[in-house]
């Protein structure tokens, strides 16, 4: 007989499961419900099936993959890789994609033609130029001036460009990356080209009858997910930022409990800032507040999900109602007028939910249409207005004449900390006038602070949500391990409070000290899924600073996406590896222990190639104590894992150190 469902065993979020009750006595189903009646295909979730060709699909069996081979003689191995690459460039196309979408609003901004964005942070406009090279002053001698803003803006257009199209030659933010970590990319020949070509290449090195060798297929889905990490990504967060500002330190709630009945309330869901961007001019609007209230609202709500939220809650402190599973539940609560969704993680779902709670949802972008949505109202860049104003009116027609549903919105809010870009990082560290990751690097050598996880990705109906995201943050910094984080599982840590400064009494004693002295939560929000871009930047500026080794791969971190699902987490893992970071994934992992495949992924690209490696643990305990044996491990071969007598280390004690 089949299991019976049960709430407290799907969330540990009293939000969700609150509306997870409403929506059962009203008869509607989640992805929780349809997870928990459909089993996951064992076959595919062991990367033991191809359907890259009509001879196949072909299915080898998990429990004995060398049994057989596909009709065309491909091994387990094979397939495996080959199905790993395939997430790899679905992710990686996901986030370069985006960031192409920010380089070409950028162009236009730059040029003049949109006049509704501009550029807002033009310190992180130069910043940016002077990373890879570009000069900021033009003329010699007497002569020598600043050169203007248009002209940079576009120089730095022209060379990211090449983020996308280089045929042949190095990505621009490989000129971030630390020597030595470059160095072995450039032995295994790994570092990327422009991404089109890394993607296009991987495409058909997968396709049926080409790539055949598990070791030369992982090679290449190295250097795609590191087109995608140091490229695509890197450059959706840092255009983000000057077009709408580098995020800083912001006091910012997060739950369902900031939805308002009394309000109209509008809800962002996706990915690119852009329509977010233009919905908080639409809601601040006086005309549009003044139609609400002629409708009978107090005014008008607007509220985050996701990794729009995300980006939001970073820069202007707009509350975040919840993760990727609370994206039905807030439905449920009735109180939702519409909800606007561009690109990525919007389930189809929500369109026939929406319908039953008479929500207006409406699709936005080109490229993502959703069959069941209320409307499609394209976002024009050169005239954003139109679009959102539109939405705010729907929204406000609902308020008036469609609140048909039970209105139930949960009370629980969470304030806390976010906007912790690694810009503010230095700042938070280093002070104003010694901006530095020398702090965080001291403390690490004098074992204050044992290491640095990066804790992200997704949440995931086959495993509790918000649990293991949670469990293993609190195991992390009880043992002085300070985390960033970004995407779902930022989210799922604030709503439990962690972001705030009084969970260093959760931490260690080391960590709990350097939350005390400089007032910061042990947990930081770093942004959306994109910006785990920002991670990397703050593990170069590590190396950069000195005492922790010449490489990512010497640095005493560790990164884990506990409750991931999508493609894009995938390609997010795969460039932290890359890069030289030990990655642990919960839920499931797509390879069977014990094949050569696994065997490359989970040893392998560490031990022969020297990259980091993949981990997987289903148990949040299992997982930070794999983690934190790895950063131990790290400690010790940089000659730092004693108790270190506390002291600031100075130049002299550093060079020690790296001898
Ligand atoms: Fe089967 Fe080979 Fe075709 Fe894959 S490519 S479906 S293994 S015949
Ligand atoms: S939104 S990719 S569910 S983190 Fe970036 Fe969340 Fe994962 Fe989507």
């Amino acid at each position: 007989m089949a299991k019976e469902f049960k709430i407290e065993e799907a969330t540990i979020c009293p939000s969700t499961a609150q509306m997870l009750k409403k929506a059962e006595a009203e008869g509607v189903k989640t992805a929780f419900h349809r997870a928990h009646d459909m089993s996951p295909c064992p076959i595919g979730s062991d990367a033991a099936c191809c359907k890259n060709c009509s001879m196949g699909p072909c299915r080898l069996s998990p429990k004995n993959p060398y049994e057989k081979v596909g009709v065309c003689g491909a091994t387990y191995d094979t397939i495996a890789a080959r199905n790993f690459a395939r997430m790899v460039v679905a992710g990686a196309a996901a986030h370069t994609d985006h960031g192409m979408a920010m380089l070409d609003l950028f162009k236009e901004v730059v040029e003049g033609k949109i006049t509704d964005y501009k550029i807002k942070d033009e310190a992180k406009l130069k910043y940016v130029c002077e990373e890879i090279n570009i000069p900021l002053y033009e003329g010699e001698g007497d002569n020598e001036k600043p050169r203007s803003t248009k002209d940079l803006a576009m120089e730095l257009y022209h060379t990211l460009e090449k983020t996308y199209t280089a045929v042949e030659g190095e990505i621009p933010f490989s000129k971030r990356v630390p020597a030595k970590t470059l160095e072995k990319w450039r032995e295994l020949g790994v570092v990327p080209r422009g991404s089109m070509r890394e993607l296009m290449e991987m495409m058909h090195r997968t396709h049926m009858g080409v790539d055949q060798e598990y070791q030369n297929i992982m090679r290449h889905a190295t250097r795609t997910a590191l087109s995608d990490g140091w490229g695509g990504s890197m450059v959706a967060t840092e255009i983000s930022d000057i077009l709408y500002g580098t995020p800083k330190a912001i006091v910012a709630g997060v739950d369902m409990g900031y939805l308002e009945e009394d309000k109209v309330n509008v809800i962002v869901h996706g990915h690119e800032p852009n329509l977010f961007e233009s919905m908080i001019d639409a809601v601040n609007d006086p005309k549009n507040i003044e139609k609400a209230k002629a409708a009978g609202a107090k005014g008008i709500n607007l509220l985050g999900m996701c990794c729009s939220g995300a980006e939001v809650l970073m820069r202007h402190g707009i509350p975040h109602a919840g993760n990727f599973m609370s994206t039905e539940t807030i439905i449920v609560t009735g109180a939702v007028d519409a909800m606007a969704v561009d690109v990525q993680c919007i389930k189809q779902a929500l369109g026939p939910l929406s319908e039953c709670y008479g929500t207006k949802f409406v699709t936005t972008n080109p490229r993502a249409h959703i069959e069941g949505s209320t409307i499609h109202i394209q976002l024009k860049e050169d005239k954003p207005r139109e679009c959102v104003d539109k939405i705010v009116e729907m929204a406000i027609d609902r308020f008036k004449n469609g609140r048909k549903a039970k209105i139930e919105i949960p009370k629980n809010k969470k304030l806390g900390i976010h906007g912790i870009s690694h810009e503010y990082v230095n700042y938070m560290l280093g002070g104003t006038f010694r901006s530095t990751y020398q702090p965080l690097n001291d403390n690490i050598i004098n074992g204050r602070i044992r290491g640095v996880a990066g804790v992200v990705g997704c949440t995931n109906p086959r495993v509790k949500h918000d649990y293991v995201h949670v469990e293993l943050v609190k195991e992390l910094i009880k043992n002085d391990v300070l985390v960033v984080q970004t995407g779902c599982s930022a989210i799922s840590l604030a709503k439990v409070g962690l972001m705030d400064p009084t969970a260093k009494d959760l931490c260690g004693p080391g960590l709990k000290e350097i939350c005390e002295t400089v007032g910061m939560p042990p947990v930081l929000n770093v942004g959306s899924c994109v910006d785990n871009s920002r991670i990397l930047i703050a593990c170069a500026e590590m190396v950069k600073t000195g005492g922790l080794g010449d490489s990512i791969a010497d640095l005493p971190v560790a990164g884990a996406a506990p409750e991931w699902m999508s493609e894009k987490a995938i390609s997010i893992g795969h460039y932290f590896v890359g890069s030289g970071v030990y990655t642990i994934f919960g839920a499931t992992f797509p390879s069977i222990e014990g094949t050569k495949f696994h065997k490359l992924l989970f040893d392998g690209l560490e031990s022969e190639w020297g990259l980091g490696k993949w981990d997987f643990a289903v148990d949040p305990h299992e997982m930070a104590q794999k983690m934190i044996a790895h950063i131990n491990k790290k400690r010790e071969q940089l000659g730092i894992a004693g108790k270190v007598e506390r002291k600031l280390f100075d130049m002299e004690d550093r060079r020690q150190l790296q001898a």
